[in-house]
């Protein structure tokens, strides 16, 4: 058979087996199988190397070695993926940190919250995780650190532990560098192969490693930088986005006190060239942003702490208090007082059309509500269940017998609500409009009292 293949062919096969032979020599060891872990470890099985995914939860680590993934919502092609490989076997999940012993390659993807009280990272999950990793690190390998991380979180942290427990030297015994992860929830395979990213090693050989890693699963561009660099683009990037959302929702509260509508101001001024206002809303939730900000400053702490990032945070996290006194100065113009009333919350999760409630701003209403003694009952099409909430799933439930209805999240089902229908059902018709669904002249002119962030 390789007899008569033409040449071009015969040496296409020979580089193949060449290969597989090298790459299933190659082991790759992943740390941390959550939203960002989970798909890296499947690309990379997918492209060829031995991977094996290390867990401390031993469920998940038994539901991956089934082929079944632990990941809730719509991950469009992870399923199928994780069922091949796993199937295949080239990937395996474990709860031990033998593999490493073998690796060749360590990406570290565990979780960096952020302690918004003593504002500073919570880095339990990181050092437990690299102490474990260096603890087992062969000599040659490289260590990639994929989660987001404060500025200095390399040097400080991760590479005095590093080389404290593998007795080797970084950057010559071993490489090291950070790949900060670009995911969304609902795109996580998407954007893991399609998005550009950023690689910073601690030094240039480092560098070009991770790069040369990286190519067998992005297709994106590849950037080379520092590893300091690296970790203030990742936490500056959401940082920026913070900080603009923060800017509309200013812009917004300006436009409530003097009778204007900022969506009409921020169609206006982004017909002027490289304007590109955000939308202001009901508060800023996720699992980036809120902390991501944080993240930045804390390693930029020092003489010129970062005060436009922080206040920005305090902007955005004003919102659902101001939402919750826009429900009040709502109920009051239509005679009832906010103690006692019921009031329907139209979504708990912090984006549209998404499950995730992580630092949702419908936590921060739902507790004003309850210190101004109203009674909300929390609608969401897709929550099922968030800390503790009672979810009520029948929207004509959640709204019969309202005092007012306050929407949080732009879900689809609730651009098509029909405000008759509404109006029946609840026994005060007020409207506060957290985002911008609901139609402010269609609302009054059908009887109801609005109010709207920004209108
Ligand atoms: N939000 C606003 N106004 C806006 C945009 C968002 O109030 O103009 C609110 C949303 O309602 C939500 C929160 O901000 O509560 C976060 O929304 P997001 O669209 O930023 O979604 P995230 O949190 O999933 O952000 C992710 C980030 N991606 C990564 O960290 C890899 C972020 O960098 C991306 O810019 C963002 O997705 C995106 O563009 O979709």
């Amino acid at each position: 058979m390789l007899a008569c293949a033409p040449y071009k062919e015969l040496k296409l096969i020979c580089i193949r087996i060449y290969w597989v032979i090298t790459m299933k020599q190659k082991k790759l060891v992943v740390v941390g199988l959550g939203y960002v872990g989970l798909p890296v470890a499947v690309k990379f099985a997918e492209a060829g190397f031995d991977v094996v995914g290390i867990d401390i939860i031993p469920e998940k680590v038994e539901m991956i070695n089934k082929g079944e993934s632990p990941i809730k919502g719509k991950e469009p092609k992870l399923d199928e993926l994780l069922k091949s490989v796993v199937s295949s076997g080239t990937l395996k999940a474990t709860t031990s940190y033998e593999p490493i012993r073998e690796a060749d390659y360590v990406l570290i993807v565990v979780q960096t919250p952020f302690n918004m009280l003593s504002k500073e990272p919570y880095y339990q999950a990181l050092r437990s995780a690299v102490r474990s990793v260096g603890q087992n690190l062969k000599r040659g390998a490289l260590v990639i650190i994929e989660s987001t991380v404060a500025p200095g979180t390399m040097n400080k942290i991760v590479i005095p532990i590093l080389e404290a427990e593998s007795g080797l030297k970084a950057g010559k015994e071993f490489l090291l560098a950070t790949a900060p992860e670009r995911v969304m929830p609902g795109k996580l395979l998407w954007n893991l192969v399609n998005l550009d990213r950023v690689v910073g090693g601690i030094n240039e050989e480092s560098t070009q490693a991770a790069i040369e890693l990286y190519k067998h699963i992005v297709k994106g561009e590849l950037y080379p930088t520092d590893a300091l660099t690296a970790e203030i683009v990742k936490t500056t990037e959401n940082a920026y986005r913070d900080v603009q959302i923060a800017f509309a929702n200013e812009i917004a509260l300006l436009c409530e006190n003097v009778g204007a509508d900022v969506y009409q101001v921020r169609e206006l001024v982004n017909k002027s060239p490289y304007r590109n206002m955000h939308l202001p809303g009901a508060g800023v939730g996720g699992h980036c942003l809120p902390k991501d900000s944080w993240l930045l400053a804390f390693g930029a702490r020092g003489a010129n702490s970062p005060r436009l990032i922080a206040l920005a945070r305090e902007i955005n996290d004003s919102m659902p208090r101001h939402l919750s006194d826009l429900c009040v100065e709502a109920l009051k113009e239509a005679g009832v007082g906010i103690y006692g009333a019921k009031v329907t919350v139209l979504g708990i999760a912090y984006l549209e059309n998404s499950d995730d409630t992580r630092n949702s701003p419908a936590f921060t209403l739902i507790k004003a509500l309850e210190v101004y003694g109203a009674h909300p009952i929390v609608h969401d099409p897709f929550v099922e269940e968030a800390n503790g909430i009672v979810i009520e799933k029948s929207l004509d439930n959640a709204i019969r017998d309202s005092d007012c209805v306050v929407l949080v999240t732009a879900h689809d089902d609730y651009h098509n609500v029909d405000l008759d229908h509404l109006k029946k059902l609840m026994r005060t018709p007020v409207i506060v409009d957290g985002r911008k669904v609901f139609d402010k002249k269609e609302c009054y002119a059908k009887g109801f009292v609005f109010r709207g962030i920004g209108r």
